[in-house]
């Protein structure tokens, strides 16, 4: 890549493998079903989750909404984070499209909506009320510092849905991420949802591309939602090509960028005007705040670090996300903690 880009993994460029087994992908119409790479890579995918089956949409978003959008018909409720990225990021896509009520929990710091909330969420049946049908948990939880929330959690919220017949999914973005820092197979960690969106463009590299695991009756019903929302695509396996190169392998470099994360934070953690919580960099993200007396806003650093080649997502007038992947190296944080020793005032 041209740039330092810590704004997210999302910037990740494709690996130059990538690009080559793109070109080289064999095809077929996937509305048909006859794509043989999106089909390996659903089948991969489904495999390396432990659920039966996958589809290929073409974005976490759309993975989520597809995700819902089967689960609950309209009025139906979700159960799920009031900082979780369906909640916050999609553009209120469950409520716009699907007409999907959301009921928000608040989202602890340690990436879990607490047990005796979720409980007390779920509806009795009463007609004056919308009906619960689903949870959805996110993994890594992304705004509260990119957190892994551990199998116990998961198999823990997994009880309460099937004690009261309702489905679990997990936002799985950086699920790889999680069980990478968990230090657990990807399956077990996510045994008790019964559908999870994982990505694999983010710090899996790919260009483009989400799938969506589950039941096999779940999978063609989820196929026809896609369909409805336009994401019906006919040669994809070209983008499918990568997917597989990122499933197969970029799944198994990710604690390299949990070291970059490490690295980054603990050069911060020495800067007199910055104020970060090491415990919690637990994955590739790095959440970090100037002191009050820094005598700088963080919109104004990001300014002055992109005159270093550097880019950096500030939110708000204190704090920084840096999201490390495939592209940044160990020499780019040192580049980057010289800059900020360079502007910090
Ligand atoms: N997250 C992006 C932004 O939208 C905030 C980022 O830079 O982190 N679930 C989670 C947990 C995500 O973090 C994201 C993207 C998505 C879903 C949506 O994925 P895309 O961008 O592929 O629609």
């Amino acid at each position: 890549m041209d740039t330092i880009d810590l704004r997210s993994d999302t910037v990740s460029w494709p690996t130059p493998e990538m690009r080559q087994a793109m070109a080289e992908a064999p095809v077929g119409d996937d509305v048909f079903g006859e794509d043989p790479t999106v089909n390996r890579l659903q089948e991969e995918a489904a495999r390396r989750l432990g659920k039966e089956a996958g589809l290929f949409v073409a974005s976490g978003t759309m993975g989520n909404l597809v995700a819902i959008l089967t689960h609950c018909g309209r009025g139906d409720e979700v159960i799920l984070g009031d900082k979780a990225h369906t909640f916050v990021y999609e553009a209120g896509g469950i409520s716009a499209l699907g007409g999907v009520h959301p009921r928000t929990l608040p989202v602890q710091p340690d990436g879990t909506l607490p047990p005796d909330l979720i409980r007390s969420a779920i509806r009795p049946d009463n007609i004056h009320m919308p009906r619960t049908r689903l949870i959805a948990l996110e993994n890594t939880q992304g705004t509260v510092g990119g957190i892994p929330v551990p199998k116990s959690y998961i198999d823990a919220v997994g009880e309460i849905a099937g004690a009261h017949h309702l489905a679990l999914h997990i936002d799985g973005a950086r699920i790889f991420n999680a069980a990478t820092a968990l230090n657990c197979d990807v399956a077990d960690l996510v045994g008790a949802a019964d559908s999870v969106t994982f990505c694999l463009s983010k710090g899996l590299c790919a260009p483009v591309g989400s799938v969506l695991v589950g039941s096999r009756e779940y999978i063609e019903e989820a196929r026809r939602v896609r369909k409805i929302l336009g994401g019906g695509m006919r040669q994809a396996g070209i983008l499918a090509a990568a997917g597989l190169i990122a499933l197969e392998k970029m799944t198994e470099r990710l604690d390299e960028d949990h070291q970059n994360a490490r690295l980054l934070a603990e050069g911060l953690a020495e800067m007199p005007q910055i104020e970060i919580d090491l415990s919690r960099v637990q994955t590739n993200m790095v959440f970090f705040s100037l002191r009050d007396d820094a005598g700088i806003t963080a919109p104004e650093l990001a300014e002055r670090l992109k005159t270093h080649n550097i880019l950096i997502m500030d939110m708000g007038e204190r704090q920084f996300r840096a999201v490390t992947h495939y592209w940044i190296r160990p020499e780019h944080i040192i580049q980057v903690l010289v800059a900020l020793q360079k502007e910090l005032p």
